[in-house]
């Protein structure tokens, strides 16, 4: 039997919430990071050079078969901000920016999880603000950013 998609969504935030509970800031729970997307930490830097890149990760989120990018980046002292790069598809290979969202100040971790098993593919954010930790569920819609859930997320984003 599987589990219905929302059922499953539900369970594993559960989980994460359980995780959130135990978790101390500069300790980092197993992450699965992947390479950094060159081209499109590129794209990114050129649009938004004032923007210290903090922390990025390359995944295919919407299932294309091409590697998208998951960008944490500087706005001010001690604000930063998450959003999602995907690869140009079709003629067009102009890379698309999604909307951005709070990002924790410090210790970030981007884990991918395909939490429904169909694409688009989930991420967690966690992170920390002193000694406030948080993380929340991700998932991308066309070039919107989703939070599906989270725990103390603004407690670790300023
Ligand atoms: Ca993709």
């Amino acid at each position: 039997m599987t589990l219905g998609r929302r059922a499953r969504v539900a369970l594993i935030c559960a989980f994460f919430a359980a995780l959130a509970s135990i978790m101390v800031p500069g300790v980092v729970v197993s992450t699965v990071t992947e390479g950094v997307n060159a081209p499109l930490l590129a794209a990114f830097k050129e649009r938004m050079p004032d923007n210290p890149v903090i922390y990025s990760v390359a995944h295919d989120l919407n299932g294309d078969g091409m590697d998208d990018l998951v960008v944490i980046y500087n706005i001010a002292q001690d604000v930063n901000r998450m959003l999602v790069v995907f690869a140009g598809a079709g003629e067009s290979d102009v890379p698309v920016f999604t909307n951005a969202l709070p990002a924790p100040v410090s210790n970030q971790v981007i884990q991918f999880m395909d939490i429904d098993e169909r694409p688009p593919m989930e991420f967690i954010v966690y992170g920390s603000k002193g000694l406030n930790t948080g993380f929340a569920i991700y998932r991308c819609h066309g070039d919107t950013v989703e939070d599906l859930f989270g725990d103390k997320m603004h407690e670790c984003c300023n």
